[in-house]
Order: structure tokens, then C-alpha cells, then sequence
């Protein structure tokens, strides 16, 4: 059933990018997504709890520049600029999340009724500028205190908490939200925040990341099934999908390449479209895999509404010494990523054939450019470039049979970029961190125009 994973050798050339809005279904859905540590800051006020993602800030050598989330982009305090500027560019949807510790300060126990509010005005706001508020629970600022009592997402003890926290989101905001996603990327919250220690809570232990994340593939299903009891808005999951390429056409890099693939694409999809963990990761991990009680899968292989799917760049396997690296023909970002739009079409053609997934949604895309500001206006050029040829791809993967309704581009403003503080720019509005200025950059005046070029919808015409 699985497809051979391609070889760099037999990958197609880059796509010409010369879509437009237009060759999109009318109904198909522009928008751009931000999460909350990553914009919101007031970290400290109106009863916001301590996150763990504060706690990994404050470790010395934790974040490549020293910064923290306590301001950000203040995005707290000025969410009606920010609403207006979605407006300007004439997005139909908004994706954001909420702050668990801003809710629920200990994570369990005690409502915050002052961060309720904060996203009770964001929403009316979003709504009265006609733009779909699309909401998820957990983009990694766990509160602090369930880390400190047991261990936060290493222990069961947290499914419960985060069904509960989830059914409260979803009874009090339910009818105003487009859709409610349970968890953002989970392969970065267990990969990267328990067996790299790249991120918080910055742990070094592979047995503790498989055990995470079947935490958080249970909490989705719980979280799931809790949310129903109390909302009809669609409900689904958002996973980060990084295609895995051999490098040379041999059998090394291929079985690496779909060893890779295991780790970061079959190890989230398989349990929850198909409710089973994949054997041959299973195997790769021995000793360190999940333990798993009796119904577990089940609940995880809950029915959803839609997936999300993060798309950045793909990931070139290589055996030889030295490695054989990627070639990067259309370029790397600033994260040093490389540019290869080529990946997004094979994959959402491979998901679609393979899982028969829900609509999918493409959650996060987008590039960090080392944009500069010149004269009051940043001319990124790169930036416009990666989002032509990954729309074209995009188009192109749906002409080719995947059912995708809607795009948003990551990220809406220049934000705190996790372990690399603000040093890394994804914005298609700038903000000038001293002063709190916004600035729309060339790309954020391309997105709109490309917007504004969509197909009339069917009564309008
Ligand atoms: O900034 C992140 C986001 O929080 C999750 N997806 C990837 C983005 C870029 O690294």
C-alpha cells in the first residue's frame, strides 16, 4: 500500500509558478495563522499562569538570542491593529491559539475568567471584520505547574486535564469558532521538547518522547470526544509533515528515508486514521516504545472533520560519509530549509491515496527570510517567490485529486521563532520589536493582491 519513497534523482523539476487565486474553488479558504507564546506576551498579567516554554526561556543557553515570550509582539494588547491589518489583506480566516495557562492557570482546578475574556474580545473582533476565527488548544505552552506536579505530558495523568480543559474551550466558544484543532505538530512537542531538548521542557530521553507522544494522541482522541458532547463546530488535529528523500538510489538511503518517514509522518498518521502505531517503528524503537493500555488506539482513531497539515521544506537522507547533501535548487531559507514546493504536491497526493483522509486544511506554510527594512519598506522578494511556487504546488496536488479547502500562511506577523528568539523573521508584516511598529512587507501586499484575484463565489456571479 505505502508508495517507494522517491529517490533526489527521480524528483520532478520545481513547478512554474504561475497560479492565481482564481484557479482555486470559490469557496476555498485564504488565510494566515500565528500561535499564542509566539505573539500574545503580557505573559505575567491578568492571572496568566507560568508556562513551561517561560521556564525554558529563563535557562541560560536555551534561546539563541536570550529573548523570552514576556512581550512578543504584545499582540495582547493589540489584537485590533492586528485584526485590522488580516482585514487590509482581506483574509477569510484567522488560525490562532489558545493559551492553556491563560485559561486555566495551574492547568487544572480554577478558571481564568480574564484570559476568557481576552479571547471572548479577540472573536468578536475577528467576527465583526468577517473573518473565521480557526482555533487550537495546544501550540506548547503547557502550563508550568503540570510539568512540576507530574511530569506534564510524560505522565496519563494528563489526558483527562486536557479533555477537560478542551470541552470548557469548546462549551464557551464553540459557536464561534470555524474549527477547533486538539494539538499543533505533535512531533515537535515530544521530538524536539523530550529526546533533542531543543525546546522546552528540554529533556534528552528517547523512551520519554515515545511515551509523550502517545500522550498526546490520546488526549487528542479524549479531547476529541469530550469537545463533541459540546459543539458542532469540526473538529480535527494539525500535524507538521516533512516528506523524507533518499539521497542517492540506494538501498541504505531509502531505508533511511523511510525510517525518517516512520518517525515523523507514519508514527501520528497511522494512529489516528488507521488506529495502530507502525510496525517498523515499533521495532526501530524496542525497548524506549509507548506503553499502550487496552482501548487507547481506539480512542485516538476517533472520527474527524478535517487535518491540518504544516508544510515547510523536506528532508534529504544520506548514508555516505561525507553526507550527500540536499541540493537545494530553488534555495534555503534562513532556516536553512530547503526550498522544495515539489514535495507538497507528491505528499498530498501520497496522504490522499494512502489514509483517505478527511478535507485538509495546509495549517502552516511559509519561509523565515532575512528580510531588512530599508527606507520603511522590507522587499522580500524570497519570501513572494516560495509562496508563488508553493500555491502552484499546491493547485497542482489538488488538480491531482487532494481534497484541500483552505491555506494559511505561517505566520502572520514576525514572532518569537521558539529556540531561535526573534531572530528569525516569518512574517508577512513586520514588526519593529522597540517600538511595537507594524509594517506590511511586499509579500504581505502580494498575498493580498493574490486574494483579491479569487474566484467570485457562485451567488456573487
Ligand atoms: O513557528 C513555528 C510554529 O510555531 C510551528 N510550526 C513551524 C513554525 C516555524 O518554525
Amino acid at each position: 500500500m505505502t508508495q517507494p519513497t522517491p529517490s533526489l534523482a527521480a524528483a520532478p523539476a520545481p513547478q512554474t509558478p504561475s497560479v492565481t487565486a482564481a484557479d482555486f474553488p470559490a469557496s476555498f479558504i485564504w488565510g494566515s495563522a500565528t500561535s499564542a507564546a509566539q505573539i500574545e506576551g503580557a505573559a505575567q498579567i491578568d492571572g496568566r499562569g507560568p508556562s513551561i516554554w517561560d521556564r525554558f526561556c529563563s535557562e541560560p543557553g536555551r534561546i539563541k538570542d536570550g529573548s523570552n515570550t514576556a512581550v512578543a509582539c504584545d499582540h495582547y494588547h493589540r489584537y485590533p491593529e492586528d485584526v485590522r491589518l488580516m482585514k487590509w489583506l482581506g483574509l477569510d480566516a484567522y488560525r490562532f491559539s489558545f493559551a492553556w495557562p491563560r485559561l486555566q492557570p495551574q492547568g487544572k482546578g480554577a478558571w481564568n475568567e480574564a484570559g476568557f475574556d481576552f479571547y471572548d474580545r479577540l472573536l468578536d473582533e475577528l467576527l465583526a471584520a468577517g473573518i473565521a476565527p480557526h482555533a487550537t488548544l495546544y501550540h506548547w505552552d503547557l502550563p508550568a505547574a503540570l510539568h512540576d506536579d507530574f511530569g506534564g505530558w510524560q505522565s496519563r495523568k494528563i489526558v483527562p486535564l486536557f479533555a477537560d480543559y478542551a470541552a470548557e474551550v469548546a462549551r464557551r466558544f464553540g459557536d464561534r469558532l470555524a474549527s477547533i484543532a486538539t494539538h499543533n505538530e505533535p512531533w515537535c512537542v515530544a521530538t524536539l521538547g523530550y529526546e533533542t531538548a531543543q525546546f522546552a521542557p528540554g529533556i534528552t530521553s528517547r523512551a520519554a518522547a515515545a511515551q509523550v507522544s502517545h500522550h498526546l494522541l490520546l488526549s487528542h482522541g479524549h479531547a476529541v470526544q469530550a469537545m463533541r458532547a459540546e459543539t458542532r463546530t469540526p473538529l480535527g488535529i494539525v500535524l507538521n509533515h516533512t516528506p523524507s528523500f533518499p539521497a542517492m538510489p540506494i538501498e541504505a538511503d531509502r531505508l533511511a528515508a523511510r525510517l525518517d518517514d516512520g518517525l515523523n509522518v507514519r508514527w501520528y498518521m497511522d494512529p489516528v486514521f488507521r488506529g495502530c502505531y507502525p510496525q517498523d517503528v515499533l521495532e526501530h524503537l524496542g525497548g524506549d516504545a509507548p506503553r499502550v493500555a487496552e482501548g487507547d488506539m481506539a480512542a485516538i482513531r476517533v472520527p474527524l472533520d478535517f487535518l491540518g497539515v504544516n508544510f515547510y521544506t523536506r528532508t534529504v537522507l544520506s548514508t555516505q560519509q561525507p553526507p550527500v547533501l540536499a541540493p537545494g535548487e530553488m534555495g534555503f531559507t534562513d532556516m536553512g530549509w530547503e526550498i522544495y514546493p515539489q514535495a507538497l504536491t507528491q505528499h498530498l497526493v501520497r496522504l490522499a491515496r494512502e489514509y483517505c483522509p478527511p478535507p485538509i486544511y495546509i495549517t502552516e506554510n511559509g519561509m523565515a527570510n532575512a528580510d531588512e527594512m530599508v527606507n520603511g519598506a522590507v522587499a522580500d522578494l524570497p519570501r513572494i517567490r516560495y509562496l508563488q511556487a508553493h500555491l502552484a504546488a499546491l493547485s497542482r496536488a489538488m488538480a491531482l485529486g487532494a481534497d484541500v479547502r483552505g491555506y494559511f500562511y505561517w505566520s502572520l506577523l514576525d514572532n518569537f521563532e521558539w529556540n531561535s528568539g526573534y531572530a528569525k523573521r516569518f512574517g508577512l508584516v513586520h514588526v519593529d520589536y522597540a517600538s511595537q511598529q507594524r509594517t506590511p512587507k511586499h509579500s504581505a501586499h502580494w498575498y493580498r493582491d493574490f486574494i483579491a484575484g479569487r474566484a467570485a463565489p457562485p451567488g456573487a456571479r
